[in-house]
């Protein structure tokens, strides 16, 4: 029989601020055989993604909380070990939602059969061809209208979805302006995906004034993935009838008490500025067309996909806390 011991990472407390490693611990539990209608699924590459910081806290707005001493979940890909359902054979690769953890038993329905294009390459499925490759693809085409000759400019522009959104946008057309906490990821996003100007927010000074002069015809779509200043910034170099696509605001996820917001929100009113919230999960009905084009589009060299992968699932906490401080380069994964 194969081994049924599963690793599983819990959280014993909620964080208040920054969490650390005494929120959480590491369990080892002996699993159950597949009942029918059930898998057991061993997995190879689990994800950690910024939302996760959301579902530590006791009040969700829109996904539920994460339970106290029960494995976390989200999203990883994996090998099913043991199917007890029909629609499923041991070895199949299998996306799930249960990351961190390196072995589990779910239902089959809970678990969706990936026909990798490249087998070697399956953590793309967390990453460009997964929840942030689509929220980058929903982001910019449903709700950035972004048309060829517009200025877009995307805050934590190297990571899992702003590297996609800076890509995509070139594919459009358009000007393309990333906003990085660092040099290296600022020359990776010129060379290799094409974008057209960078800022280092960490040695740029003034935020307002280094967008300004890296969009002097102003600013026509924010992708908005950081919050705080950057939000304000690009508020001020938007031009009129500009399109504020708001993904998430990362700079506030540890925040233990609110922070007092931008300073210059009636420049909304004036310049009709349109901000958008989504969740990428609502938009399932262009899960088909983002798979087309973004597979085709890695197929052709026309999309670079970078990945930092951490080893263990010892590590897991460690990649997780790194997307906070930008120790990731492009999307974040955990190989078991
Ligand atoms: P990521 O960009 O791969 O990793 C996070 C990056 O954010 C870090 O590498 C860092 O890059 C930057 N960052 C962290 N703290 C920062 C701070 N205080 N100020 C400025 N930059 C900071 O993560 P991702 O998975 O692609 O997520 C990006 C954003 O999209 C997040 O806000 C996330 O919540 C959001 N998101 C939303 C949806 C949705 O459905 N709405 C879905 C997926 C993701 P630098 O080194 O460049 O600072
Ligand atoms: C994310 C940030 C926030 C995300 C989802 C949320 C899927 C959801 C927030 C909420 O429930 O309030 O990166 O990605």
């Amino acid at each position: 029989m194969r081994s049924r011991i599963a690793r599983q990472i819990q959280m014993v407390s909620r964080p208040a601020g920054m969490p650390e490693h005494e929120h959480f611990r590491m369990v080892e539990v002996e699993l159950p055989a597949p009942a029918p209608g059930e898998v057991l699924v061993r997995n190879r590459y689990v994800s950690v993604d910024p939302y996760m910081r959301g579902r530590m806290r006791a009040e969700g707005v829109y996904a539920a909380p994460y339970p106290l001493n029960a494995p976390l979940y989200g999203g990883a890909v994996g090998e099913v070990l043991e199917a007890n359902d029909e629609s499923l054979k041991p070895g199949d690769i299998v996306l799930n939602q249960g990351a961190w953890q390196d072995r589990f038993v779910t239902k089959a329905t809970r678990v969706q059969r990936l026909e990798p294009f490249d087998p070697e390459r399956i953590s793309l499925y967390l990453g460009t061809l997964g929840m942030p490759g689509m929220t980058a693809y929903v982001g910019l085409n449903r709700f950035g209208e972004a048309k060829a000759g517009e200025t877009v400019f995307v805050s934590a522009a190297s990571g899992a979805v702003g590297a996609n959104v800076c890509q995509i946008a070139k594919l459009k057309g358009c000007q393309v302006i990333g906003s990085v906490g660092s040099d290296a990821k600022a020359a990776w996003l010129k060379s290799e995906c094409g974008v057209d100007r960078t800022i280092n927010y960490r040695t740029c000074g003034d935020l307002t004034n280094a967008l300004r002069a890296a969009a002097p015809d102003g600013v026509d779509v924010y992708f908005e993935n950081v919050g705080g200043e950057h939000l304000q910034a690009a508020i001020n170099a938007m031009n009129p009838f500009g399109r504020i696509v708001a993904c998430g605001m990362i700079s506030t996820y540890n925040n233990a008490a609110p922070e007092p917001g931008p300073n210059n929100l009636m420049l909304i009113v004036g310049k009709k500025l349109r901000i958008n919230g989504f969740i990428v999960f609502d938009h399932n009905d262009m899960r088909a067309a983002f798979l087309k084009d973004m597979t085709a589009w890695i197929k052709d060299g026309k999309i670079r996909t970078r990945e930092t992968v951490v080893e263990g699932l010892e590590n897991a906490i460690d990649a997780f806390l790194a997307l906070f401080s930008g120790d990731n380069f492009g999307k974040m994964v955990v190989k078991l």
